[in-house]
């Protein structure tokens, strides 16, 4: 050890004997007061020790994404007109939207659709009769998306439920159809045959239904029939499921 290092703990000896004596002075002259400090300083660290362990930890709210799977029966075409359809109360008459592309009753019952072509993503709000059937769609970037792909036969979209549907709270059932085609929606007097669609009485998820799986193999009543047409294979929809997860 060199002579500084040891000048140092002698130094540091010296400082503690010193303390120690202090406090035998103040234990010797006033043995309350000293008593007294021990104890509030017990009680202090008690309380500080406390309000760490059960300070409430800040929650992340968590938030509702709808997620869509959709499966095709021959690899998803880039001239196939894909619709996601959803209507959402209170205007639901208990039909969901139905599968009517063009003339008088064209988008009847739809609230909101997603729509793939191009292998592009677009949606758009039906607010104005029949101006928002005719107008183009927005691109599908906004905040509402929370991923959305296309893979072979498979088309996956999944959206945030609380930048879906506004004022919130997110009503508890919102009601979907699965549309294909080959010419856009339209509200013109022309013949825009739907390929495949699910039929009637519609589809309904419960938004409080969360991480329940929801599949084309509950509703055969309304799953989407099976094309025979080759031709229109890529627009078959084969499978489908749904669910609402938390993240
Ligand atoms: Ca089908």
């Amino acid at each position: 050890m060199s002579s500084s290092r040891f000048h140092q703990n002698l130094l540091a000896l010296l400082q503690v004997i010193r303390g120690w004596n202090l406090i035998k002075v103040c234990f010797r002259h006033n043995r309350t007061v000293f008593l007294s400090g021990i104890v509030l300083v017990i009680i202090l660290q008690f309380l500080l020790e406390g309000c760490s362990r059960y300070a409430p930890v800040p929650q992340i709210p968590r938030r509702k994404v709808l997620r869509i799977s959709l499966t095709t029966r021959e690899n998803v075409g880039s001239d196939v007109y894909y619709y996601i359809a959803m209507e959402f109360p209170p205007d639901n008459d208990g039909e969901g939207p139905r599968a009517i592309l063009s003339r008088e009753r064209s988008g009847e019952d739809w609230t909101y659709y997603i729509r793939l072509f191009d292998y592009q993503f677009t949606e758009k709000f039906i607010k104005t009769r029949p101006q928002d059937l005719d107008a183009l769609p927005d691109p599908f970037g906004s905040s509402r998306l929370y991923d959305s792909y296309v893979s072979g036969k498979y088309i996956q979209v999944d959206i945030y439920l609380d930048e879906l549907i506004k004022p919130l709270p997110v009503p508890d059932e919102i009601w979907l159809n699965f549309i294909t085609s080959r010419a856009p929606l339209t509200s013109a007097a022309v013949n825009v045959r739907v390929i495949d669609a699910l039929k009637s009485p519609g589809l309904m998820i419960r938004t409080s239904q969360v991480g329940q799986l929801i599949s084309n193999d509950q509703y055969p009543n309304i799953d989407s029939p099976d094309l025979t047409d080759e031709g229109d294979f890529p627009a078959d929809i084969v499978s489908w499921w749904l669910r609402i997860d938390e993240i």
